[in-house]
């Protein structure tokens, strides 16, 4: 058995972590040789239900979990953490701004973020789910500047599966045989489903799945939608899929895939997107958090526009942030 992994999962009492904790409990995703450390922060009035989800991970037995550790204090949440799952964020209320709720989690994940750079170990690797993600991650980064910014992520993975299991069902196949479907920047309804290079185990999609039409009215707007449908239907945002696929991009990102994954990750430039911003862009992943963003799939002339304006969402989302935030 390898040396126990520090794992720290903020918003701990959420629903996402609730579904998430069994996967990295039973070894799912960092291997079932891996022994971990659970470190569970969540917010003071939260406590008493995080009581609650330590109980159950106590009654699990599971065997790779060697001690389970709640906390409300984010400094201590982050000492010699290995990995950050941070789902923790403020939620949108009813009449609330999209302006606001991104400034008020800007300053949740400035503060995690300096917990970050003097806490974690310099190794440690942060996966940002918390909305809006991308500028929560690219707020983090910017005052956790002790730690690589290859080693920040966020989550763009549900919005790839939910794309990849809509090509699936309309061809009858199984998910696992439709490969390079791409969603492109913001996790937001600006972001870009992209079909241009997506095959299947029988070569490239059928005419009509491509058909300009077809995107424009039907799968870019159904995939820009589905977490608001998924509200609209449960009366509660995604929780099961958002956690298998927080499930699925740590577990790539650990052990290394053949396939090319969605992540947010921060721009080196790469497609023209300006150097800092984080961007969900199509990646190979080495194993041991190393990932390459790809770059030999540009979009095509139908795709450009909706790239623009995620694009410029994205830059807009960076300028207020860190308006207030920045002195
Ligand atoms: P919940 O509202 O069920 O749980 C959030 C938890 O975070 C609560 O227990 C709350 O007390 C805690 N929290 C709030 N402020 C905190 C802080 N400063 N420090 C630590 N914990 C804090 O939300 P849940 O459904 O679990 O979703 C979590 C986040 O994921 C939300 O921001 C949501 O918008 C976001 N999502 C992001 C997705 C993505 O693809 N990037 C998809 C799923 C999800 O919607």
């Amino acid at each position: 058995m390898d040396m126990p992994m520090r794992v720290t999962v903020t918003g701990a009492a959420g629903q996402i972590a609730y579904c998430l904790l069994p996967f990295l409990a039973r070894g799912d995703v960092f291997g079932t040789d891996q022994p971990i450390e659970l470190v569970l922060l969540d917010i003071e009035e939260a406590q008493t239900s995080l009581r609650g989800v330590v109980m159950e991970l106590e009654d699990g037995a599971y065997p790779l979990v060697s001690v389970i550790h709640c906390t409300s204090n984010v400094s201590e949440a982050f000492v010699d953490c290995d990995v950050a799952v941070l789902l923790g964020a403020f939620p949108r209320k009813l009449g609330m701004e999209r302006r606001d709720l991104l400034l008020q989690n800007a300053a949740i994940f400035k503060e995690q973020g300096e917990a970050i750079h003097k806490y974690a170990k310099r190794s440690v690797r942060v996966l940002v789910v918390g909305n809006p993600a991308n500028t929560n991650a690219a707020v983090l980064a910017h005052f956790a500047s002790a730690i690589d910014k290859k080693q920040i992520t966020a989550l763009s993975r549900l919005d790839q599966n939910r794309a990849t299991s809509f090509i699936a069902n309309e061809l009858k196949v199984s998910p696992s045989v439709v490969k390079n479907v791409f969603v492109w920047g913001n996790h937001s309804n600006t972001q870009y489903p992209d079909l241009f290079h997506a095959v299947t185990n029988r070569g490239p999609l059928p005419d009509w799945l491509r058909d300009e039409n077809f995107l424009r009215e039907k799968f870019i707007p159904i995939i820009q939608e589905r977490g608001a449908a998924v509200i609209k239907a449960r009366k509660l945002s995604s929780a099961m899929s958002a956690a298998n696929a927080v499930a699925d991009h740590l577990r790539d990102w650990f052990a290394g895939t053949q396939d090319v994954v969605n992540m947010v990750v921060c721009s080196d430039g790469s497609y023209g997107i300006r150097k800092g911003i984080f961007f969900s862009f199509p990646c190979y992943c080495y194993g041991n958090g190393t990932f390459e963003i790809v770059p030999h799939f540009p979009w095509d002339a139908f795709g450009d526009p909706y790239i623009q304006r995620t694009k410029q969402e994205l830059y807009k989302e960076w300028d207020q942030a860190f308006a207030t935030l920045l002195p």
